[in-house]
């Protein structure tokens, strides 16, 4: 790996020689260039940075980064990233995965990563297909998918990635789309300077095998009817002339016309509160009866797993000295194996 000064670095030094083998059109191109221009504005510095990948197609991505990386194993990403994080904390350590690889074999991983307040920045690229293995339906697919594993229609209901983050005290939440690029690396920075767990979920399409399935969301002539930008402090407006906005009706979100109610009706989002109610509620509002939101669901501080575990082994340092493995090793009762 080159190092070049971080004042000087422009995204072109985080793109590797590797030949990048996504499909033409992919999203993930769009997230891989995005995150090397974040990380360059950020003058990130490439050899204290790592990412981890499961497997899948958005699981080629430590190929093409130019910092270190591990292709790992299915689903397993967070709990190898967890292993580096807690053996040097001082490295930036980003898991990329993908719908299947994150919530199907890996959410047991993804869950305990997430409640740990590990600092793992997780960006999980959500196509809600399986990609790699060429189009079989993901927990994030539509009820109903046609898939040629699921020919009759998918009859699985789909989780929402950000509702699960959110019942497992994530600490940092957002959703971007991978062709509103602006928006993603807003999103993505917001992620790389989050203390603890960040989860981003980026809509991505798979042109091959679920073609245009967040084109409510991308089409510029309607997607401002579609989608609602979260904005902390602001009200939640929405639509084409910004004439919509959400409100709660009791404990249910209704879509309100502004003219017809006065603005202090509208939620007001906030991404610190601590009550994860109306975050999880924002996770669970979808197309096409409501307007998907976009942006920070929850942004709070909590202590940090390394910070305790380091503080632990300072402790016992203190107390006891710095140790001995191999004394250690042999202090209790040992056994010959034949
Ligand atoms: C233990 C194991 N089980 C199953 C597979 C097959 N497999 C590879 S990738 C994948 C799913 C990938 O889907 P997703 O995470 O959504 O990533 P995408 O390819 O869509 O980016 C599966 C089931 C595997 N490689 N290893
Ligand atoms: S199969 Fe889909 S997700 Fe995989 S590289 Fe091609 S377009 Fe992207």
């Amino acid at each position: 790996m080159s190092t070049t000064p971080d004042s000087t670095l422009t995204f072109k030094d985080f793109k590797t020689d590797q030949q990048v083998k996504w499909c033409a059109g992919c999203g993930d191109h769009s997230i891989l260039v995005q995150l090397q221009k974040v990380l360059a504005g950020q003058r990130t510095d490439r050899d204290h940075t790592v990412f981890v990948s499961g497997i899948g197609c958005s699981s080629r991505f430590p190929y093409y980064m130019d910092t270190y990386g591990f292709h790992s194993i299915h689903g397993r990403a967070p709990a190898i990233a967890s292993g580096v994080k807690c053996a040097n904390p001082g490295l930036d350590v980003w898991v990329v995965t993908g719908d299947g690889d994150a919530l199907s074999i890996g959410g047991n991983h993804f869950l305990h990563a997430v409640r740990r307040n590990i600092g793992l920045k997780i960006i999980m690229f959500n196509n809600r297909i399986y990609g790699l293995t060429k189009g079989q339906y993901s927990p994030t697919s539509d009820f109903g998918t046609r898939t040629k594993s699921s020919p009759a229609g998918s009859i699985d209901h789909p989780i929402h990635p950000i509702s699960v983050a959110i019942g497992a005290e994530i600490t940092f939440a957002a959703r971007a789309v991978d062709t509103d690029l602006e928006h993603l690396q807003y999103v993505l920075a917001r992620a790389a300077a989050h203390q603890g767990t960040a989860f981003v979920e980026v809509y991505q399409n798979c042109t091959v095998y679920n073609n245009d399935c967040y084109s409510w969301a991308t089409d510029r002539q309607t997607k401002h009817e579609h989608i609602v930008y979260l904005e902390h402090g602001k009200p939640l407006i929405f639509g084409n002339n910004r004439d919509k906005g959400l409100r709660f009706n009791g404990d249910e979100p209704e879509i309100v016309e502004l003219a017809k109610v006065s603005p202090d009706d509208l939620i007001i989002h906030d991404e610190r509160t601590h009550d994860p109610s109306t975050a999880f509620m924002l996770a669970r509002l979808t197309h096409p009866e409501f307007p998907e939101p976009l942006g920070v669901f929850r942004a709070m501080e909590k202590p940090v797993y390394e910070d305790l575990l380091m503080g632990q082994l300072a402790a016992a340092r203190d107390q006891q000295g710095t140790g001995n493995l191999q004394a250690l090793f042999r202090a209790g009762e040992t056994w010959d194996v034949a």
